[in-house]
């Protein structure tokens, strides 16, 4: 057999299985999140997806909330690489990242959007200094963006951290939370999330916290009556890729990923924009017994005090290496308050 014969029957088998020289793998990427698909994560996930498939032969599979358990579960299976990408929320990413916490230092992150989107965009901490934290977990970070300010959603009227006694409110499973919770003069509860509509329906929990497209699309509204606006904070998710996975891409397909990554992250910014004003619309409409309240500049003082104990929690809780991450946030913070 001459070499021109041996290399055409070489191409013809190549091209029989689909491959072409030079040309990248068609594979099936699966990808899980906390949320359902029409929720800020899923929408989030949803176009990363059309991006990937649109500018590759890969597929993306998605497995929303509940598929495949709750969030510790899908963080499992993406760190195994049984899953390639994975959202979770630092708010379960505690206990394997006790750095990630700091996203629960009260009264931290910008509230206007356009600062904290800014500060999503550019902060040292987050696209330098967590992805290396990330990395010694089997994790490479691609992005983290904000998904709304959180609201508290009670039984009772709160007013300050006096009504927040004996109500046992469920927080993430994050030591922190627990800290800012306590601080804030409630009984905290960590919980998956599966478990807060039940424990809120017969009582076991009396409030909980969660951004407002949330607090509607999952209907908490149904079992709790006051939602109260204390701005303490933003809800902050992660997405992550198994590492070993995507340090095993080639480099167009690195690029497709960090591209997808980028492009969903403008759209999900874009993407909330007047959802907190349409999330509360719904509610009222669906329940207009259902008391909203911004606190006052005066009401969120006590709140706002508890904070320097929250931050003296996260240090003894991690030490140096959070000590320099808290800095870092605070210097990123500083420079998008600034314009600078
Ligand atoms: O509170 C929680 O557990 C959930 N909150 C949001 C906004 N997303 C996922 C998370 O599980």
């Amino acid at each position: 057999m001459t070499m021109n014969r041996a290399k055409f029957l070489a191409t013809t088998a190549l091209a029989v299985l689909g491959v072409t020289a030079g040309a990248a793998h068609a594979d099936t990427w699966r990808y899980a999140f906390e949320e359902s698909l029409n929720e800020v994560q899923g929408v989030y996930a949803q176009k990363f997806k059309e991006y990937i498939e649109e500018n590759s032969d890969h597929e993306i599979q998605l497995f929303p909330y509940g598929t495949l358990g709750e969030s510790a579960d899908i963080m499992e299976q993406a760190q195994a690489g049984i899953l390639q990408f994975v959202d979770q929320s630092p708010g379960f990413t505690g206990a394997l990242i006790p750095e990630a916490q700091v996203f629960f230092v009260p009264y931290m992150l910008p509230q206007k959007s356009d600062e904290l989107f800014e500060f999503f965009r550019t902060s040292v901490a987050i696209n330098e200094m967590f992805p290396e934290l990330y990395a010694e977990q089997g994790l490479e970070l691609l992005t983290m963006f904000p998904e709304g300010e959180v609201a508290m959603t009670t039984k009772q009227p709160v007013t300050g951290p006096a009504d927040l006694d004996e109500v046992k409110f469920r927080v993430m499973t994050n030591p922190l939370l627990v800290e800012s919770y306590k601080a804030f003069g409630a009984t905290p509860t960590p919980l998956p999330w599966g478990e807060v509509y039940g424990g809120l329906q017969t009582n076991i929990i009396q409030g909980q916290e969660n951004p407002v497209f949330f607090i509607e699309s999952t209907k908490m509204y149904e079992v709790t009556d006051y939602i109260t606006f204390a701005g303490h904070n933003n809800f902050t998710t992660a997405v992550m890729a198994n590492q070993k996975f995507y340090k095993g891409l080639g480099d167009d397909d690195k690029k497709l990923v960090q591209d997808a990554t980028d492009a969903a992250f403008e759209y999900i910014l874009n993407y909330q924009s007047g959802l907190q004003e349409e999330s509360l619309k719904k509610i009222m409409d669906a329940k207009p017994s259902m008391t909203v309240t911004v606190l006052t500049d005066e009401q969120r003082a006590p709140f706002k005090a508890a904070a320097g104990e929250v931050e003296a929690a996260f240090i003894e809780m991690t030490g140096d290496s959070g000590k320099k991450i808290l800095d870092q946030m605070k210097a990123d913070i500083d420079s998008v308050s600034n314009g600078s």
